[in-house]
């Protein structure tokens, strides 16, 4: 329904007596809206169902069920948004105008109805929907842009992987679930070798060149749903791989060890030829005291050991 212009509205006009029927009906249609006509209120909640209409002008006295029983079972069965619902009724007691609104009316006007009430009423329902419905797309945006807000803040924008955010969540559920259900829990920290030099060398904008490079073959490596490549910071990676023992942990390092060398990333300084990675890494099933902190200090020791055997292998 437009706010500002009379918009052709599909109207559900639900009377017992067919004469009141007619003469409203052939006032509707003399202003452009389509008018769908029923005598009872059972058939009423199958035609608001079946043929969504914009407004739903509804007497109240009928046989079996009345208005009040339809509309509240209107708003039960409505799937989304809201449809205007108005009250036609010769009962005329302030009471009678309160039970209608409480049954689900949004406006209850007495019999017989003047025609330019009606569509000044009409007129104003519409206004009311075309704001409610600008309030639902407004909020479907938001939620929107909410995600994708969500989405940003926990990805690293170099690289594209999770960054240190993301991580923290993904680490803290990880251990407890590794906790719970005592299964082992890796934790690699992947650092390039020699990078300050790389970036020394070939300038800082080939070095971000190459961490895209290193980040995009970490995250293929990781093929299981639950492992993650993350970007720690810096030229430093964490790797983390649930239901992952000291066996299977070695054998992913040798694996990635493989690839970094098949991607034969030239290093630009004198007297190296690829870029190689050191990992550190702790495997544990973790009890009450193993915190991330634990983990992190682990690989963290184990890497720094990698470095001093020389660089390109992984320690645990
Ligand atoms: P090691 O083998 O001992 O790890 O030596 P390294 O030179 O790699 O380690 P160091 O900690 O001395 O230097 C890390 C370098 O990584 C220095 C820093 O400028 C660079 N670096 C960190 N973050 C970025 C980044 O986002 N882009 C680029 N291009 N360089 C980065
Ligand atoms: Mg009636
Ligand atoms: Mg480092
Ligand atoms: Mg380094
Ligand atoms: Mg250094």
């Amino acid at each position: 329904m437009a706010a500002n212009t009379e918009a052709a509205l599909k109207i559900l006009l639900v009377d017992d007596q067919q004469s009141h029927r007619m003469v409203l009906s052939a006032e509707l249609q003399a202003r452009g809206h389509q008018v769908l006509e029923t005598d009872n209120a059972e058939s009423a909640v199958r035609l608001f169902v079946q043929c969504r209409p914009d407004a739903v002008l509804l007497d109240v006295e009928m046989p079996e069920h009345n208005g009040h029983w339809a509309a509240r079972k209107m708003r039960e069965t409505e799937p989304e948004g809201w449809t205007p619902i108005i009250f036609l009724s010769g009962l005329v007691g302030d009471g009678d105008l309160a039970t209608g609104i409480e049954a689900g009316g949004d406006d209850y006007l007495f019999k017989p109805v003047s025609p330019v009430v009606l569509h000044a009423k009409l007129r104003a329902m519409q206004r009311l929907c075309s704001q409610q419905r600008q309030l639902v797309q407004l909020t479907d945006q938001l939620k929107a842009s909410n995600a994708s807000l969500q989405a940003l803040s926990v990805r690293d924008p170099l690289t594209g992987l999770t960054n240190r955010r993301g991580l923290d969540v993904r680490l803290d559920e990880e251990l407890r679930a590794a906790r719970r259900d005592k299964q082992p829990l890796t934790l690699m920290l992947v650092d390039v070798d020699n990078f300050k030099l790389y970036n020394d060398t070939a300038g800082h904008l080939q070095g971000d060149q190459c961490l895209r490079r290193i980040g995009q073959l970490l995250g293929e490596t990781c093929r299981r749903p639950r492992d993650l490549a993350a970007r720690f910071g810096g030229e430093e990676f964490v790797i983390l791989l649930p239901g992952t023992s000291h066996s299977g942990a070695m054998l992913f390092a040798k694996g990635l060890q493989k690839t970094m060398r098949q991607l034969a990333l030239p290093h630009p300084a004198e007297g190296k030829r690829c870029v190689t990675v050191s990992g550190g890494i702790s495997t544990c099933v973790p009890d009450g005291s193993t915190t991330i902190e634990s983990l992190l200090s682990r690989a963290d020791a184990a890497l720094y050991t990698a470095k001093s055997l020389g660089r390109d292998r992984f320690f645990c």
